[in-house]
């Protein structure tokens, strides 16, 4: 079940403008390089990128960028408020009239999972709190990817790392659950949050478009496909993706005033381990034998999950 766009109905309608253009050195498919993309698109009218120490500081190697905005490089730490300052910047200039109020920009931050959830969180949190108006995108490639792919309070149980390997003693390769960014966000009370996959394009530009109406902090998670950290070829991001979406793994969801709803509810949730399947940072679960205890855990914590949203919201499988 998909619930009805308002704005981008079909690929038809999102918009053509592009604000990234191709050439950078990213990993080729990189889902996160995508969903910035998209959600650029989504944006009406100019934006500064202020983006966190991470693989998309490569958008910006001088003297060359596939953005067609400012940028502010800030570190890890600091994105959120390095945002507060852009915006107060901008505030300021308009007040004393020299910019006009037509050349506002609006703020988005950029920002990997290892700077959202860990480094970056009190800066977010104090951003947030203020009602900082921006918008801010964590694209989740569920580890610190930019320096060899250590694992993050984003990588999720049963996923290898460099720094989580599975051993004798300990199977499973990382033991802790992801932190749940959309709830930690919630609690802020923030006036828009959204989960965001590139295997709903639509769906993205559309959430990002909804977005717009509000002031405050826009708040996205994108589920950010990462070729050599994963471990898949790179032409499959969107398999990927989709199998992450359609066995319940990855759910998109929004939050208007704290508000959540489901923007798609599987039918009927595919097994788990077809995406596990098709990523060598879970091979460990499969070979040389079937680790059948993390992965009923695994499936269990989808399927409670889901069970959950179903209590809640309309049945699987009802249009
Ligand atoms: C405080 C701090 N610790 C470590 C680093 C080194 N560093 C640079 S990029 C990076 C990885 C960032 O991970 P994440 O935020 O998940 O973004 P990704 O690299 O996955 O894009 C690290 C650890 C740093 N810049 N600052
Ligand atoms: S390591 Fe992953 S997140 Fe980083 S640029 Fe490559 S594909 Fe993108």
């Amino acid at each position: 079940m998909k619930t009805k766009r308002e704005f981008v109905h079909n690929l038809k309608e999102i918009p053509r403008d592009e604000l990234l253009v191709p050439g950078s050195p990213l990993c080729a498919g990189c889902g996160g390089l995508l969903a910035l993309r998209l959600m650029l698109k989504g944006i009406d009218g100019n934006v500064v990128v202020v983006n966190a120490a991470g693989c998309m500081t490569l958008l910006a190697v001088y003297p060359f960028t596939p953005l067609r905005s400012s940028w502010l490089y800030t570190t890890m730490g600091s994105a959120a408020a390095g945002a507060q300052g852009v915006r107060d910047a901008l505030d300021v200039l308009i007040a004393k009239g020299r910019i006009p109020a037509a050349e506002d920009l609006h703020v988005v931050v950029v920002a990997g999972d290892g700077s959202t959830l860990d480094i970056g969180m009190s800066s977010l949190s104090g951003a947030i709190h203020r009602g900082l108006d921006f918008y801010y995108l964590c694209y989740d490639n569920e580890a610190y990817g930019n320096t060899g792919f250590q694992m993050s309070s984003a990588s999720p149980f049963g996923s290898r790392t460099v720094t989580s390997q599975p051993t004798e003693h300990q199977s499973a390769g990382t033991l802790q659950r992801k932190k749940d960014l959309f709830e930690i966000w919630r609690a802020h009370r923030p006036p828009y949050i959204a989960t965001l996959s590139t295997a709903d394009p639509v769906d993205l530009t559309d959430k990002v478009r909804r977005a717009g109406q509000f002031r405050g902090p826009k708040l996205f998670t994108a589920f950010a496909t990462c070729p050599p950290g994963w471990g898949y070829d790179p032409s499959l991001g969107h398999e990927v993706a989709k199998l992450a979406l359609d066995t319940g793994v990855w759910p998109l969801k929004e939050a208007v005033q704290g508000e959540e709803r489901h923007t798609y509810i599987p039918d009927h949730l595919q097994p788990v381990e077809k995406y596990l399947q098709t990523q060598r940072r879970f091979a460990h679960l499969f070979f040389p034998q079937r680790n059948v205890d993390a992965l009923r855990k695994i499936q269990e914590d989808v399927n409670a999950y889901w069970d959950r949203v179903e209590q809640r919201e309309s049945p699987r499988g009802t249009p």
